[in-house]
């Protein structure tokens, strides 16, 4: 049984869009959901690096396509292997303040990287648990299920679980019985979180 975390990451580069992406020579995890809803939050506590992705209450903060390097280390074995792989961090859905322009050329942008980018291996779709059920994330899940190639998953993280109720809490996890449930302020679902990403990428 590996056992992989993660040991280094660093900010590899950014783009606009599919066309000026880095050569798609590593696996790929892609975060993504709603504005603000906590994708590059997560990103840092994956990594245990406070500000390697730029967060920030304002929604909108991220607006590039930011490509991160992330080295897992095997510590089961005494050779300790390492195992490489690249985190995507992506502006949020249905940011309000731009203007529609900008927001169609955004969505097309995603949309088709999502779509078309052959490196992808796993979709990290958060979700805000206080609100579970919006239409933009019911929309995102048939896109991603609709789009998704026979060697992708889809993860369902739930984020901000430290803002719910308990009781709303084991309800929703009845609801996602293969849902993650995060807390960044509580460092909470995290290792689980890692530990699904490297059993795809690099097997058990
Ligand atoms: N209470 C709580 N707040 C969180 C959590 N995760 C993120 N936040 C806060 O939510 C806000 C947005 O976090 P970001 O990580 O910037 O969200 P994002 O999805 O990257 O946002 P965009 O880049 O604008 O799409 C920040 O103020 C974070 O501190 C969490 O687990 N719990
Ligand atoms: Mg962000």
């Amino acid at each position: 049984m590996k056992e992989l975390k993660i040991v280094n990451a660093e900010f590899f580069t950014s783009a606009q869009r599919l066309n000026d992406s880095p050569p798609p020579d590593k696996a790929e995890i892609a975060f993504l959901g709603r504005s603000n809803v906590g994708k590059s939050s997560l990103l840092n506590s994956l990594t245990k690096r406070k500000t390697l992705a730029k967060s920030s209450s304002t929604p909108g903060k991220t607006q590039l396509i930011n490509y991160f390097d992330i080295t897992f280390k095997d510590y089961s074995q005494s050779a300790e292997e390492n195992h490489y792989a690249r985190f995507v961090d992506l502006p949020g859905f249905g940011y309000a303040k731009v203007s529609k322009s900008l927001k169609k050329n955004w969505h097309q942008n995603l949309t088709d990287f999502l779509e078309q980018r052959p490196s992808l291996q796993i979709f990290v779709h958060l979700i805000d648990a206080r609100h579970s059920t919006l239409d933009i994330d019911k929309n995102v899940d048939e896109f991603l299920n609709h789009i998704k190639r026979g060697d992708q998953i889809i993860i369902n993280a739930f984020t901000k679980i430290d803002k719910l109720k308990q009781t709303d809490l084991q309800k929703l996890k009845r609801e996602y019985p293969d849902g993650i449930f995060i807390s960044n302020l509580k460092n909470k679902g995290i290792s689980q979180l890692e530990k699904k990403i490297a059993i795809y990428l690099f097997g058990e």
